[in-house]
């Protein structure tokens, strides 16, 4: 397979990852009101289009049809401009992000906000083992460039403001920096 083309940006794209119950959705939905970054909530993307084999009814989760939605999320990538919030990141060709933030909380923290969800008790046990092994941020280490993966500790509010304020901080230095 050839290598994918480059089309350089006129704003940037962020993934925002982590375990689920780290506070990913919350914290992009206040980045992007802050940034004029668009929310895209890939786990409603997958819900809303379909873009899934059906539901693991084990875990209670959707397997994802990951060629269908990385064809689906092609176009309004390429232009930039859109903070993704998802729980997996290995599945994104690198070349989509210029930042990749790994949100994490710690144990008695997460727990009860897993709880809070009404998962059930084999959901929060894989959640909370995979936040313990630092799953997701192995794979974004794994994935993407060493210097754009940023971890940040999202256990009170005041954090998330504080990582809300980081972004927008980031988004504004890569406009001035990327201006043609
Ligand atoms: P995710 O999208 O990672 O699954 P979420 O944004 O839906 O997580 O947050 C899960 C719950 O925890 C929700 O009730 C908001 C709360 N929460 C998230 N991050 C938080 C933080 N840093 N401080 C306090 N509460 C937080």
């Amino acid at each position: 397979a050839g290598e994918a083309p480059y089309y350089p940006r006129s704003r940037p794209n962020i993934l925002i990852t982590g375990t689920p119950g780290t506070g990913k959705t919350t914290t992009s939905e206040m980045a992007a009101e802050a940034t004029g970054l668009k929310h895209i909530n890939v786990g409603d993307l997958v819900k809303a289009k379909g873009l899934h084999e059906g539901l693991d009814t084990e875990y209670d989760s959707y397997i994802l049809d990951e060629d269908k939605l990385i064809d689906e999320m092609e176009d309004f990538m390429r232009p930039g401009g859109n903070m993704v919030d998802f729980h997996t990141c290995e599945i994104f060709p690198e070349r989509w992000f210029d930042l990749v933030i790994v949100l994490r909380t710690d144990n008695n923290i997460l727990y009860p906000r897993l709880e809070g969800r009404g998962y059930n008790a084999k959901k929060i046990n894989e959640n909370m083992e995979c936040e313990i092994m630092q799953v997701v941020l192995e794979d974004a280490r794994e994935s993407y460039a060493e210097e754009i993966v940023i971890e940040l500790q999202s256990n009170s509010v005041e954090q998330m403001e504080e990582n809300v304020s980081r972004i927008k901080a980031w988004v504004d230095n890569w406009m001035e920096n990327n201006q043609e």
